[in-house]
């Protein structure tokens, strides 16, 4: 599907998926968030993991307030489920997802970055939910994820008194795993994209899909859980073929970067 406002390109097995509604910040629109979940239904079997930039100065300035209309309260509930899904298909769909971020990373852009597997930020990056002073509140599974990164405290603060982390204050505080010079997210996400690429197929399934679902269980349940998917990886060929390279010392040692 081409969209005016989202684009899909393929660089070999990575895809790149950008917002391009700059000249509206990148504000989440109905249609974007739509045009979102059908190209994560859609990709191409053939990638390996994906790239989420966003065009002009911000990442992305949240929901697009032109449209927050006068929705009675079930079309409200419905509104936040289509986010609900289109962001399930990021975290849970089929290949891991980095975020470059970069100015603007606020409300539902801050939903759709937590929903990312990685993030790397630029040091013009700032997160914040304005959703409290706009008498709203998130709907786009921040109140899930967000929590997840920075703790319910912090997000508590946010939301309440309108607090701006920036750059440095964000990756301190578990917005981004990565912090970059100005203008070089999505080189760096690239570079771990296609780092991230070359994983065994199933590693990654497994920390897409039994890590989180580990970290929600009650330890002795979580550890069932991870016996299950320790033994399904290591019994891949992909798995006993690395660990034989590795022995015979043909792959790469581990080293102090
Ligand atoms: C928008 C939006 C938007 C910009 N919806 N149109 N999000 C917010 O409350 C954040 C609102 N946005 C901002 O605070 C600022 O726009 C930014 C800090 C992101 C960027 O500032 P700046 O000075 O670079 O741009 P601007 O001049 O404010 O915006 C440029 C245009 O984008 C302007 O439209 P124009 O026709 O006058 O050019 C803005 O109106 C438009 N624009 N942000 C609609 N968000 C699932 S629930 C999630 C709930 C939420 O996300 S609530 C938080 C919403």
């Amino acid at each position: 599907m081409n969209h005016t406002d989202l684009q899909l390109e393929l660089q070999g097995d990575i895809a790149i998926i950008r917002l391009t509604r700059g000249a509206k910040r990148n504000a989440l629109s109905d249609a974007l968030i739509l045009a979102l979940r059908h190209t994560f239904e859609n990709l191409p079997s053939t990638v390996r993991a994906a790239v989420i930039d966003g065009e002009g100065p911000h990442f992305c300035a949240g929901l697009d307030l032109s449209e927050l209309q006068e929705r009675d309260a079930g079309q409200g509930l419905q509104h936040s489920r289509m986010w609900h899904a289109a962001l399930d298909l990021v975290q849970y769909g089929p290949v891991p997802v980095i975020a470059a971020l970069h100015g603007a990373v606020v409300g539902g852009g801050l939903e759709l970055a937590s929903a990312c597997h990685i993030r790397v930020a630029d040091a013009t990056t700032f997160y914040a939910l304005p959703e409290g002073s706009r008498g709203i509140f998130v709907g786009g599974g921040g109140s899930v994820r967000i929590p997840k990164l920075i703790g319910a405290a912090r997000m508590t603060d946010m939301m309440m008194t309108g607090r701006v982390y920036n750059a440095e204050e964000g990756e301190r505080a578990g917005f981004a795993q990565y912090l970059v010079p100005e203008g070089s997210a999505f080189e760096k996400a690239v570079e771990l994209a296609k780092r991230v690429a070359t994983n065994a197929p199933l590693t990654n399934y497994a920390l897409m899909h039994a890590l989180p679902r580990i970290a929600e269980q009650p330890a002795d349940h979580g550890f069932f859980t991870e016996a299950l998917m320790a033994g399904i990886a290591q019994s891949a060929p992909d798995a006993k073929e690395r660990v034989r390279a590795f022995l015979e010392g043909k792959a790469a040692k581990v080293q102090k970067t």
